[in-house]
């Protein structure tokens, strides 16, 4: 692939908008040294800049020759840099509107904005990470949970590209082998051990293949999280559970029923997974106009939500209103709860007409709260068929490719009944076209920009 550095130069803030000890403004490209030399006046005299070294002194506008911040820059030549390309760092002030006139600056003297992801980008195309490692950055970059970011940092480590390439290897060696084959058709004796073939194909391709397929789930859910949202009528203790799940004190809690009118949305980490859980409104009839607003955001989070915690109190009756709100959010998962039992000693002899096993809990002594937590967490990881600690779990787009692969494959494994050399190559190219895709060896702009529009500015 043709390398960028030529084309232009980029630069970005590369530190987040808001209030910090340092900004950070970033420059890729072949005018990066020219640029830092038109715009920086060290300390010290120096003539040149050793690559990969600090330099202190002032950032100042060439035009009118003001300062604008006193800076550490530092040059880091290609192709020892993140992109592979000359870049510059400057190291100014944590101001954002400083961050913003040093960026000017830069863009005055010829460097271009860079759009979202493009220094990563830049790092693919440049050869310096494969597309997987690329894809890592952007997770290490967003992971919420410990977990999250353990799996970001074994697939920046390379763990799902070394996986991918042992497949790739197996396929060009089986290629290689029916090549032969195709070229000696004639040949005395049969090339091919097919039984052997079949094995291999199944053993080294097809269930690699399938065993990250089943951990799709897992990257999933460690990636984007899965949202829960609780539910029940007004006083339930909707609120007082967000609390107690988030052990701090976020939401309203009153004896007042209708407290609650917005949604409240907070993360939590549940064993590694993130878990956006939102409070709602309590839902009921008689509801002045405000509440009825947020009745119906009540209504909307719990139809985005993956798991619904459904709260009866105790303390009360059973309603005609809880009856019409199960039917409402019937079809969605529900882990179905009895609230405050600590204040209703018979709570667990008489159950309530729940469609399902609850269970009792108490959101203000904290009873049956890890059961809670422990049954949360399985609902929300059932799907994955694997729930493995250091799975290397592909994101969607990984997965959808490996669907590809799988699908490949197995159409190989029918063709390799006919003992057809040339028509089996034929599928086993296919898998391995798929393959290169994942890591990104054969890509078009489309996915390029898919992948790396995602990332913020400055990465
Ligand atoms: N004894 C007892 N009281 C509770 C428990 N959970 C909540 N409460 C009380 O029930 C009342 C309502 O609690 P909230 O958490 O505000 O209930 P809510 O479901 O959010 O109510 P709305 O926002 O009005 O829909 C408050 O007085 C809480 O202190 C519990 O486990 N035990
Ligand atoms: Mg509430």
């Amino acid at each position: 692939m043709q390398p960028f550095a030529s084309e232009s130069t980029i630069a970005a803030i590369a530190t987040p908008v808001g209030a910090g000890g340092i900004a950070i403004i970033r420059m890729s490209g072949s005018q990066a040294l020219p640029i830092l030399r038109a715009v920086f006046r060290p300390r010290a005299a120096t003539t040149s800049f050793r690559s990969h070294q600090l330099y202190y002194g002032q950032v100042i506008d060439p035009g009118s020759a003001t300062v604008i911040d006193e800076v550490l820059a530092v040059f880091m030549a290609a192709p020892k840099s993140y992109t592979r390309e000359d870049v510059v760092e400057i190291h100014g002030h944590g101001n954002f509107l400083l961050a913003n006139r040093l960026l000017e600056v830069l863009l005055a003297q010829g460097a271009t904005l860079a759009k979202p992801g493009e220094f990563t980008k830049r790092a693919f195309i440049n050869g310096r990470i494969d597309l997987t490692r690329a894809e890592a950055v952007l997770d290490l970059l967003t992971a919420k949970t410990r977990k999250g970011l353990d799996l970001a940092e074994r697939q920046l480590a390379g763990a799902l590209f070394q996986r991918i390439e042992e497949i790739r290897n197996r396929l060009i060696d089986m290629t290689a082998l029916l090549e032969v084959a195709i070229d000696f058709p004639d040949d005395e004796v049969d090339l091919v051990d097919w039984p052997l073939l079949a094995r291999q194909m199944q053993n080294e391709i097809a269930t690699p293949l399938a065993d990250l397929l089943a951990a799709t789930r897992q990257g999933e859910l460690l990636r984007g999280g899965a949202t829960v949202v609780i539910c029940g009528l007004p006083n339930a203790g909707k609120s007082s559970l967000l609390n107690a799940l988030l052990r701090r004190d976020r939401a309203l809690v009153t004896a007042i029923p209708g407290t609650t009118r917005d949604t409240i949305e907070e993360y939590f980490d549940l064993n590694g997974l993130p878990v956006r859980c939102i409070d709602t409104a309590g839902i009921r009839q008689e509801a002045d106009t405000i509440e009825e607003q947020g009745i119906a955001r009540a209504r909307a989070a719990i139809a985005r939500a993956d798991l619904l915690l459904f709260i009866h109190d105790a303390t009360q009756p059973w309603r005609e209103a809880e009856d019409e709100l199960l039917a409402e959010i019937g079809g969605k998962e529900i882990l179905f709860l009895v609230n405050k039992i600590d204040a209703a000693p018979n709570a667990e002899q008489s159950i309530p007409p729940l469609p399902g096993q609850p269970l009792f809990i108490s959101a203000t002594t904290g009873a049956g709260l890890d059961t809670l937590r422990q049954a949360m967490f399985t609902k929300l990881t059932d799907g994955a068929s694997q729930w493995e600690e250091n799975a290397c779990a592909p994101n969607l787009r990984q997965a959808e490719i490996l669907r590809q692969a799988l699908a490949a494959i197995r159409r190989a494994r029918e063709t390799l009944a006919l003992h057809a050399p040339d028509l089996l190559a034929v599928d086993l190219r296919e898998c391995l076209d798929a393959l290169n895709g994942i890591i990104g060896l054969t890509t078009t702009e489309d996915i390029l920009d898919a992948v790396f529009s995602r990332f913020c500015l400055g990465k």
